[in-house]
């Protein structure tokens, strides 16, 4: 069974972690313990800091998926050491609000050296995938971005201070620096409209024999992947069932800032506002199923009457079996019970 993962950071990883771990344990329904898991991850994140090319949702799957993750930050490396920030700091250059660890610099240098040398950033995150993901996953996990082209979120926030009473800052400064502590007006994908699938994204949508979209943030991880030109039309017409997950429980994120993101396109925080925004497939949309928590039972008809199939259960990703079973639950209810 080939499936296609369409993840951002670090829930789209810790989704990943569960999915893999009920795979070689053979505990998900009609998946053979050899199914290759293709990612097609999220690079709108990304953000050039001190000449270094950053993207964070790619290095949080490979390093969570290469036990390299800091297990408390959920970014960057374990036992990490900060002397370049530090020294960073000391020069007084910006970003100071940005830290880049010890060892997660040497990441950033690989990757921007042979970008540099004219590699695209697919065959950069291959060799980078040599060390975090061979070694474990042999050719059975593939990670993917979702574009090699340039494509950053950007973020519109009330400003008195500027004459147009905004400021437009990186979804970085957004997050790390504002803590995204005050509304976004407007998310803008500066070059998503413009960019070219990467290599492999759109076989891997249509090849899948399913295609999962992880409790990840349907702004901006998933909704950045879908905006990747064709790939809403390839998940259309894909033989794969395509199923979800909401990020959403109880009607609020569980980290992060997936409240601030929906709110600023106009989509109520909610289980079923989320799935139905992504859409039934046979109305235009990219689902044929969506899961909501168990505390969100009650929101199942109206994803139902959206032409959904909807189910709920525990979503908490608590552990790696805990989030196995809503990858079994998910499969199942595009594939029936095995
Ligand atoms: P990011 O790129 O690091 O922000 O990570 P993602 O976009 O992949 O995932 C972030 C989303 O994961 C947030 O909107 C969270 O609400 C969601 N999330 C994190 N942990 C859980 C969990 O245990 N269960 C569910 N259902 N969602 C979760
Ligand atoms: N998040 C922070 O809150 N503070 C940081 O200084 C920070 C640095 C950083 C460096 C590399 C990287 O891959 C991720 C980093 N993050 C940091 C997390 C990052 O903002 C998130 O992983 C995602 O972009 C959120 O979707
Ligand atoms: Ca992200």
């Amino acid at each position: 069974r080939d499936i296609t993962v369409l993840a951002g950071g670090t829930g789209g990883a810790r989704f990943l972690q569960g999915l893999l771990h009920g795979i070689s344990a053979g505990t998900l329904p009609g998946v053979a313990q050899d199914a290759v898991v293709t990612v097609v991850a999220n690079t709108a994140d990304d953000i050039w800091v001190h000449g270094l090319k950053v993207c964070p949702d790619l290095d949080t799957v490979m390093y969570t998926l290469g036990d390299g993750i800091d297990p408390v930050r959920r970014w960057g490396r374990r036992d990490e050491t900060w002397s370049v920030r530090t020294e960073l700091a000391e020069y007084g250059v910006e970003p100071t609000w940005f830290g880049l660890g010890d060892r997660d610099v040497a990441t950033h240098l690989v990757r921007t050296q042979m970008l540099e040398a004219g590699y695209p950033l697919s065959a950069v995150t291959t060799a980078l995938c040599r060390r975090w993901l061979e070694p474990t996953y042999g050719d059975r996990v593939r990670l993917l971005p979702m574009t090699d082209d340039r494509v950053e979120t950007h973020v519109a926030v009330t400003d008195e201070e500027s004459p147009s009473g905004r400021r437009v800052v990186h979804f970085q400064e957004y997050w790390v620096r504002l803590r995204a502590s005050v509304p976004a007006e407007t998310v803008v994908f500066v070059g998503l409209d413009q960019a070219t699938p990467g290599p492999g994204v759109l076989d891997a949508i249509t090849g899948a024999d399913l295609v999962l979209l992880p409790p990840s943030n349907p702004v901006v991880s998933v909704g950045t992947i879908l905006g990747v030109p064709d790939v809403r039309d390839v998940l259309r017409v894909t033989k794969a069932p395509v199923v979800g997950v909401s990020p959403i429980v109880g009607g609020s994120h569980v980290h992060g800032m997936a409240e601030q993101m929906l709110t600023s396109i106009g989509v109520e925080v909610g289980a079923a506002a989320v799935g139905l925004h992504y859409g039934a497939r046979s109305a235009g949309g990219v689902l044929d199923g969506w899961l909501v928590d168990e505390g969100d039972a009650d929101q199942v008809a109206r994803v139902r009457d959206g032409g959904i199939a909807c189910r709920a259960v525990p979503l908490m990703m608590t552990d790696h079996d805990a989030t196995a079973a809503m990858a079994a639950a998910a499969i199942e209810l595009v594939t029936g019970p095995a």
